[in-house]
């Protein structure tokens, strides 16, 4: 076998793993994971702030497949690096009940943030978690105290920047200056009907830029230059960040390559063994190299310090800022204060009658001083659905603001929420009219 550096040998890892279950399971997407390995593993290898044994701990990077259809992309990665995905798993993938199915679905304990699949969805729920992101850190730092402090990393393929949702959510996004939102985009020209010549001809980068993004570009087989992009993006603080990537679905295989063919079917048994000798992989199926293991798995240790170093911070914040502490625990642990529903407005009907929106109004004003999980908002239509907090500022104008403004983006707004209530911390909401879901 040709001598490998450990960069290749995890990358192609990667790549064949994914190709080998899509092959058992006669089903799925190969091209994705062939094409897009690389810069999953520079990211989760350099960058991604996680920790395998506990994939809970609240200040971790957040990391999300938009492209869920590229799921073995993630589960190869999951399972790498030392999280609850077994290589049994992998080869049980899209099999009934299996940790593996065909597209992500929602699973902290296994290191999956969110369900993906629906394109553009993964793309604006992450947006969710960036809002949540900043005012969980506006709510709890103070100087020297960064309990909040993490990244929303997201991989996007050219369907999630088609979809209509995640035009909405770029645009809020860029407008609230969700600096910690980081995508990597997979631009490799192909969808299933064929190339991008067909449908996808627009100059992405110069939307984004327009939506007030900060926006690079990075060839997707050049390590460095994927790495140096990510810490530009880092240090971006005012601005989302989107990295159009250019990739070549179906990496590795020397008939199949840059094809809509390779998108969603399995490579085929011919295919499979050409593409083995091609990537000089003279491995047997679901091999697993222990250097490669090794090497992915020192993931389990940094993550152990990561949040090691976390709780440091924390024990001498529940000193320096008692209240907060406690308070952050009660958010962490899902409990809201005794009696809380004692402060709900009681309605009876011999006071005459009322509009939902008008009592869901009092309700939230009645409940907001004493739950600082609750924020949200409506596209456009606050005044009329009665979602103001009115002794509260507005997100993203004023520090701790919980008014959120979605701007007249109903798509945004529902998987932003989705994305807040994964923090698992606040409690979110949202209003309009739900005839416009028609
Ligand atoms: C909302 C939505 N519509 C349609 C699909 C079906 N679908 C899955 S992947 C895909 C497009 C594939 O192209 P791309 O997003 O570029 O992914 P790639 O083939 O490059 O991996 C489509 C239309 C979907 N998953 N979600
Ligand atoms: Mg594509």
């Amino acid at each position: 076998m040709k001598k490998m550096n450990i960069d290749e040998l995890c990358i192609n890892t990667i790549r064949m793993l994914s190709a080998d279950a899509v092959q058992k399971a006669n089903s799925g997407h190969p091209g994705m994971p062939m094409g897009d390995a690389p810069m999953a593993y520079v990211l989760w290898n350099k960058f991604l702030k996680h920790n395998p044994k506990n994939p809970k701990w609240q200040n971790r990077d957040r990391f999300v497949l938009s492209a869920g259809h590229g799921s073995m992309l993630l589960y190869s990665l999951l399972y790498l690096s030392g999280h609850n995905i077994s290589l049994d798993d992998i080869k049980n993938f899209r099999q009934w009940e299996s940790k593996t199915p065909g597209h992500p679905e929602y699973c902290i304990e296994c290191g999956i943030e969110t369900t993906t699949g629906p394109l553009g969805q993964g793309f604006s729920t992450g947006v969710g978690m960036a809002i949540a992101e900043k005012y969980l850190s506006e709510m709890f730092n103070r100087p020297g105290f960064p309990i909040v402090d993490y990244n929303i990393y997201g991989i996007l393929s050219d369907g999630d920047l088609m979809e209509g949702v995640s035009s909405e959510a770029a645009s809020l996004a860029g407008h609230l200056k969700l600096g910690k939102i980081i995508y990597l985009y997979s631009d490799n020209k192909i969808t299933i009907e064929g190339s991008t010549d067909l449908t996808f001809t627009e100059n992405a980068g110069k939307r984004f830029e327009a939506y007030g993004w900060h926006v690079q570009h990075a060839d997707g087989y050049d390590l460095k230059e994927i790495a140096l992009a990510i810490i530009n993006a880092k240090k971006e603080k005012n601005r989302p960040s989107i990295i159009m990537v250019r990739t070549h679905i179906g990496f590795g295989s020397p008939n199949k390559q840059n094809t809509a063919d390779v998108h969603g079917s399995p490579l085929g048994e011919e295919e499979l063994k050409l593409t083995r000798e091609n990537l000089c992989w003279v491995k047997h199926r679901f091999c697993v190299p222990p250097r490669v293991l090794k090497y992915m798995r020192k993931a389990v240790k940094t993550g152990k310090e990561f949040e090691y170093r976390w709780k440091s911070l924390f024990k001498r914040y529940v000193k320096r800022h008692p209240a907060l502490a406690q308070r952050w625990n009660d958010l962490a642990d899902g409990k809201l204060p005794v009696g809380w529903e004692k402060l709900l407005p009681a309605f009876s009907p011999s006071d005459g009658s009322i509009a939902t929106r008008s009592a869901s109004g009092k309700v939230l004003n009645a409940l907001a001083d004493f739950l600082p999980q609750l924020i949200g908002g409506s596209a456009d239509l606050a005044p009329s659905n009665n979602t103001m907090l009115k002794k509260y500022t507005d997100f993203g104008t004023a520090k701790g603001g919980r008014n959120i403004h979605f701007g007249v983006r109903e798509h945004a707004m529902a998987a932003a929420m989705n994305g807040m209530a994964l923090s698992r911390m606040l409690i979110p909401y949202g209003g309009t009219f739900l005839v416009f879901s028609d």
